[in-house]
């Protein structure tokens, strides 16, 4: 059994109880996470707070410091991408790849220049705005990238001059506890805590009176209980909630030169993405190209344990969302659509599911209008790409939306009638980069990750000014 500690205030910290950890390619456990106990969320928090006071006054040490911490990662990369996925489920290559764009997160972050933002500088005075850091923040991720974007949350606040109590998702904490551990050997004590648990630890992260932040990426109803948690002690919040990203096709692409692409903006990660498409839109005249074109792909895609080689999507990674995904498509053949390629789940032990695409697919059904977050994709026919943009806009989600023709001005007409926080012409996600903003409208969230937008949500605005004498 793979067991790792937490890491509270610089130390290696195991807990009396523990919980297991389930590779989703065997559905068995294979590993142990301390689960946090009351005492060890209270350390945490009060070496988080005691650490503020040095790391907030030091950039050119914070800097230097995220620089050392890309190394770190960079040299225990093979480790945490092992772990990831046994318990994530991804494919190894994969897993490496978000190892390292998490130490690319830390390098950008490390070499952000900051603007000096002087309103007023003459002879009636000196007006400035100044970007603080908030103090402790209460930081909680999701399993499906759960590397990565624990460092969309890490690299910011710290930079910024924050120190942070970190909780990954009971369904994925090794990885995270195991970049807890490579971390300490570069930050200072307390700068950085890695702690575990089942779901009520974050609920008592979120109403700890510590934190004066919380940045969450999750699933919709559990960002609105942190919202509603955060607003007695008015502690600030990011959410990233997920998305039902639509891509748009218009008559005139071409379905076989785009379907590869948009194959892969659905179904990478096995569709567990926030802004995965999570439903295409095609006009009646492509319809039946584009259905055949995804089918194909789906049907010849290799599915397989992630650590087997060769494999390019894994398991889902949990019981719940496979039975989610099993539902929703049932769900949907009872609704009328009809399997184009997969529709079931694969014979052999662990998460495995059959890429599946849904055709004759409408609004309305339950597969088109929630977010699936797995290996199905609806593709719905229509006639009219207004009425597609007012369903779309007319969603609880704004998270991501791509526009697909070979005329891009004319798809850059309708990708500016989305209301949502990314969208892409002929690609779907290409906006997701260390120094863009990322973030979603309405239900896909509040604030945004990344650039220096990113960075500013782990701070609080402050104007000094001085007035010439009179
Ligand atoms: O998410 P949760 P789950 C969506 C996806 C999936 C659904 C459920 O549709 O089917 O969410 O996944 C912690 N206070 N996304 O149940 O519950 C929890 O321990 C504070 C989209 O795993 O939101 C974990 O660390 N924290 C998403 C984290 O919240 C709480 C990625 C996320 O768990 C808490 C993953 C509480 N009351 C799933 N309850 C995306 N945006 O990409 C739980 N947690």
């Amino acid at each position: 059994m793979t067991v790792l500690p937490m890491t509270i205030n610089g130390l290696a910290v195991q807990s009396k109880a523990t919980f297991g950890v389930i590779d989703p390619a065997t559905g068995e456990f294979f590993g142990q996470a301390p689960d946090c106990t009351e005492e060890q969320l209270q350390l945490a928090m009060d070496s988080a707070r005691s650490a503020f006071g040095a790391w907030r006054r030091d950039e050119d040490q914070r800097r230097a410091m995220l620089r050392e911490a890309a190394v770190a990662v960079r040299q225990d990369g093979e480790r945490i991408a092992g772990l990831l996925t046994s318990e994530q489920g991804k494919p190894l290559q994969d897993a490496r790849v978000e190892v390292m764009a998490a130490a690319a997160w830390l390098d950008y972050y490390a070499g952000l220049e900051m603007p000096r933002e002087v309103v007023q500088d003459d002879r009636s005075g000196y007006a400035e705005v100044l970007r603080r850091p908030l103090g402790v923040v209460a930081a909680i991720t999701p399993w499906n990238f759960p590397v990565t974007l624990a460092m969309w949350k890490i690299a910011p606040a710290l930079r910024a001059g924050n120190t942070m109590v970190l909780k990954p998702s009971p369904f994925t904490p090794l990885a995270t506890l195991a970049l807890g551990e490579t971390l300490a050997q570069v930050l200072p004590p307390g700068v950085l805590n890695v702690i575990s648990g089942r779901d009520p630890l974050g609920a008592r992260m979120t109403t700890h009176p510590v934190p004066r932040k919380i940045s969450f990426t999750g699933s919709t109803p559990t960002g609105k209980a942190i919202a509603a948690a955060a607003s007695d002690d008015l502690k600030r919040v990011t959410l990233e909630l997920g998305g039902n990203d639509p891509a748009i096709i218009l008559d005139d692409a071409d379905p076989q030169a785009i379907a590869d692409q948009l194959f892969w903006a659905a179904f990478a990660n096995n569709g567990q993405v926030c802004l995965a498409v999570k439903r295409v839109y095609a006009p009646h005249s492509l319809y039946d190209d584009v259905v055949e074109a995804l089918a194909e792909r789906a049907r010849t895609v290799r599915v397989g344990a992630g650590a087997e080689e060769g494999t390019e999507l894994g398991p889902i990674n949990n019981l719940p969302q496979y039975s989610r995904v099993v539902g929703l498509v049932e769900d949907a053949l009872q609704q009328g659509a009809k399997v184009a390629a997969g529709g079931a789940s694969m014979n052999r032990r662990g998460y495995f599911y059959q890429p599946t695409i849904l055709a004759a697919a409408s609004d309305g059904i339950r597969i088109v209008d929630e977010e699936q977050f797995g290996p199905a994709l609806p593709v719905i026919a229509y006639r009219n790409v207004n009425d597609v943009l007012e369903r779309c806009n007319e969603g609880p989600y704004g998270l991501t939306a791509s526009v697909w023709s070979s005329d891009t001005d004319r798809a850059r007409r309708v990708a500016t009638e989305l209301d949502c926080g990314q969208v892409a012409i002929n690609a779907h996600g290409s906006g997701v980069r260390p120094d863009l903003p990322f973030g979603g409208a309405r239900w896909s969230g509040i604030g945004v990750e990344n650039g220096l937008w990113g960075l500013y949500g782990f701070t609080e605005t402050q104007v000094l000014s001085v007035p010439t004498a009179y």
